[in-house]
């Protein structure tokens, strides 16, 4: 509380450097893509990150609820202006008929699905597979 996110992520980064651990995750808070100053925080917690370890993080996930359909377009839009994105996770496609709004997103964007999300046990975040997601589109 009351910290700088991107001390917190130059220290995790640090942290994990020195005691030699294999990954290192920084989970940001959730923040709306109309909020500037937040979006202008996720720009910086890049650049802490690259300051400590050359080239990181080497991964930037976006995770996107399918339940707010073409929403998620503009929240793509936003995101991936503040900060280079190389994945997309799609979650709530238990309850959502919209995860087709992700083939636009992904074609658009040119970010690839990776993870998807269809209820809330672990297990139910899954490798993204496009043929079962263009199959279960049409069924
Ligand atoms: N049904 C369903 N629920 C999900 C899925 N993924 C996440 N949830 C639920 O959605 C709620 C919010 O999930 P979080 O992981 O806290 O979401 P978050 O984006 O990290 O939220 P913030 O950090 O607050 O922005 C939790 O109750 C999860 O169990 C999913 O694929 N299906
Ligand atoms: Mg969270």
């Amino acid at each position: 509380m009351n910290t700088d996110p991107a001390s917190v992520a130059y220290e995790t980064v640090n942290k994990a450097i020195e005691e030699g651990y294999d990954v290192a995750i920084i989970d940001t808070a959730g923040r709306l893509h109309t909020k500037v100053n937040l979006m202008q925080e996720l720009t910086k917690i890049r650049r802490s990150i690259d300051k400590r370890l050359p080239n990181a993080p080497h991964e930037v996930l976006l995770v996107l609820d399918a339940t707010t359909g073409q929403n998620a377009i503009e929240q793509a839009t936003h995101f991936t202006a503040a900060t280079a994105v190389s994945a997309l996770a799609l979650t709530k496609l238990d309850g959502s008929a919209k995860g087709g709004v992700v083939i636009g997103i992904s074609d658009q964007f040119k970010v690839p699905i990776k993870y998807i999300g269809v209820g809330e046990g672990i297990e139910q975040l899954q490798i993204f597979n496009k043929r079962a997601f263009v199959d279960s589109l049409f069924e």
